[in-house]
């Protein structure tokens, strides 16, 4: 019997799950891959879930009612919580609207080992992104139950870490992913602080 202490041991690592919550648009998933991608060149061993991507497999039985959307918070938390007993920093991207939802994910795993990012992009600055068109439709009625539009979204309230609305710019969004990288040294999730500075 191999416990979690020994996996993540091998890999010289503390396991967590880094949890981005945020609007539609809000930029979750480009952070999701910078931090993932800072984690991985530091020697990390990482792994993303993403909404749309889990959406078109694992649950892809799933639509966006409130029940759909508590159910689909569900399964990703488990499946976050199998990454982490394997030893693994986990990073999840998805709205995760309900904050009994967030708080169940954070339950599955120990206090120090959920780390929630609040992507506080405002819904103004989404709807003008709005990079798949869904606030158009939203806004047109072509699409019901739309976070931020007619879904409710629920700010946390004390997440671990809240990113200010990032630009369209990859710097900004790798400084994020920098900062975020720092909070989790200063936590000792990660050991080293050798990060690279950025130019
Ligand atoms: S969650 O609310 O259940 O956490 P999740 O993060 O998995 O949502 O998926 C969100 C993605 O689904 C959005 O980025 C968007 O591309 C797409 N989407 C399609 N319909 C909706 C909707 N009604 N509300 C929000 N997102 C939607």
């Amino acid at each position: 019997v191999i416990s979690k202490a020994q996996r993540s041991q091998l890999k010289g690592q503390k396991p967590c799950i880094l949890w981005l919550t945020g609007l539609s648009g809000s930029g979750k998933s480009t952070l999701a891959q910078s931090i993932e991608a800072l984690l991985h060149h530091q020697g990390a061993h990482t792994y993303l879930l993403d909404g749309d991507d889990l959406r078109s497999g694992l649950n892809q039985d799933l639509g966006f009612s409130d029940r759909d959307r508590e159910e689909n918070i569900r399964r990703v938390a488990q499946v976050a919580q199998l990454f982490v007993q394997a030893g693994v920093i986990v990073i999840a991207a998805f709205i995760s609207p309900f904050r009994k939802d967030r708080s169940l994910a954070r339950g599955l795993v120990g206090s120090a080992e959920f780390i929630e990012i609040y992507v506080d992009t405002p819904l103004e600055i989404c709807e003008q992104r709005d990079p798949k068109g869904l606030y158009k439709k939203a806004r047109q009625g072509e699409l019901k139950q739309f976070t931020g539009i007619d879904s409710a979204y629920e700010a946390p309230e004390h997440p671990e870490f809240v990113t200010g609305y990032t630009k369209e710019d990859p710097g900004e969004v790798d400084k994020q992913a920098h900062k975020i990288y720092q909070e989790l040294v200063t936590r000792g999730i990660l050991s080293s602080g050798d990060v690279e500075p950025l130019p």
